[in-house]
């Protein structure tokens, strides 16, 4: 099995682009680590503080957070950061040849139940004539970037990761603490009958989405005569891991709950890296009838409806939107 720095090297990635994945990737192994323990690493509970998105931080989000930040801003290759737990952009390397943004531990409200949870990543070039505190910078479409992944806190620890050339499957060999590659150009099947949504918020999501689910539910003796089934898994990087391995299509829609809000998933350290993961390995990921990746971003912190996987399931359901 090949190691990550070969692999990547196939694929062509530059010299400081592999060194600030390794990077990137020393500090998923430590939170590899703290995740594994369990209650046994004391950072199971909750802090008094909200991030800016207004959810209460837990103790291992904000580890995870302090973790990634402290290797990327000490690493040189980094000119900025952000994070999903800072509530601005957080300045490197002036002279850093790349942006980093990242959700530390996505699916946070797994933590408690010792279900799956993840790290979001998404590289961007750096702009050499701003100065490095300019926000401006980050707002570049998804298609500007370099190299997206999420590393995935199973029973293996596992890295999913595109450069431009494919999404490749690693697993973490926690006997010499290496990241080995498992399986190259994962490809999407074209068809599933698998589906993932929060089918909580059904009544508050638009009529024609409303339409779609209850097409799918109704299965054989339904308008689109095939069984289907669902999974929710309440972490999109989990979420996304399946659909990648076996196909299917996840969404995270727009809805009613709060008008000030009507999406959840955020565009910079979720929509966009999953969805160069996703294109990458043959499926779709769109967003109100256009593709995320060329979505302008305004904030970094910015929400976005989230439709993506096998390619016809995600037509036929923008068929219903449209
Ligand atoms: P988080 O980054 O705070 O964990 O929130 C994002 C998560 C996604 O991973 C997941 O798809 C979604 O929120 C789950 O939402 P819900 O609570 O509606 O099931
Ligand atoms: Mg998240």
């Amino acid at each position: 099995m090949q190691r990550l720095a070969p692999a990547l090297r196939e694929d062509d990635v530059s010299h400081d682009l592999i060194s600030l994945i390794k990077t990137i990737l020393a500090a998923t192994k430590e939170i590899s680590f703290r995740v594994g323990q369990g209650h046994l690493s004391g950072l199971m509970g909750s802090t008094l503080d909200e991030n800016i998105q207004g959810e209460i931080q837990k103790e291992l989000d904000v580890v995870a957070n302090e973790i990634i930040k402290d290797v990327l801003l000490e690493s040189g290759y980094v000119k900025a950061i952000s994070s999903e737990e800072e509530d601005t952009t957080v300045v490197g390397n002036p002279e850093g040849k790349y942006l980093v943004s990242f959700d530390p531990l996505d699916g946070s409200s797994n933590i408690e139940v010792n279900g799956l949870i993840g790290t979001i990543f998404s590289i961007l070039p750096a702009k050499k004539d701003c100065p490095a505190y300019d926000t401006s910078m980050f707002m570049q479409p998804g298609t500007q970037q370099l190299c997206a992944g999420y590393v995935l806190y199973g029973p293996a620890t596992m890295l999913v990761m595109t450069t431009g050339k494919g999404t490749h499957f690693y697993v973490l060999d926690r006997t010499h603490g290496g990241f080995l590659l498992v399986e190259r150009n994962v490809s999407i099947p074209e068809d599933t009958h698998e589906f993932a949504i929060n089918m909580a918020n059904q009544s508050h999501w638009q009529p024609a989405m409303q339409k779609y689910i209850v097409d799918l539910i109704a299965g054989k003796k339904g308008p689109r005569d095939k069984a289907f089934n669902m999974r929710w898994l309440g972490a999109m990087v989990g979420d996304v891991h399946r659909v990648l391995s076996r196909g299917g299509i996840f969404a995270y829609p727009s809805d009613s709950k709060n008008s000030e809000q009507p999406n959840k998933l955020r565009l910079m350290y979720e929509a966009n890296p999953m969805s160069f993961l996703v294109e990458q390995a043959g499926g779709l990921s769109i967003s109100n009838q256009q593709r995320i990746m060329e979505i302008q971003p305004s904030d970094i912190h910015q929400r976005v409806e989230v439709i993506l996987g096998s390619k016809n399931e995600v037509k036929k359901c923008m068929k219903y939107l449209d």
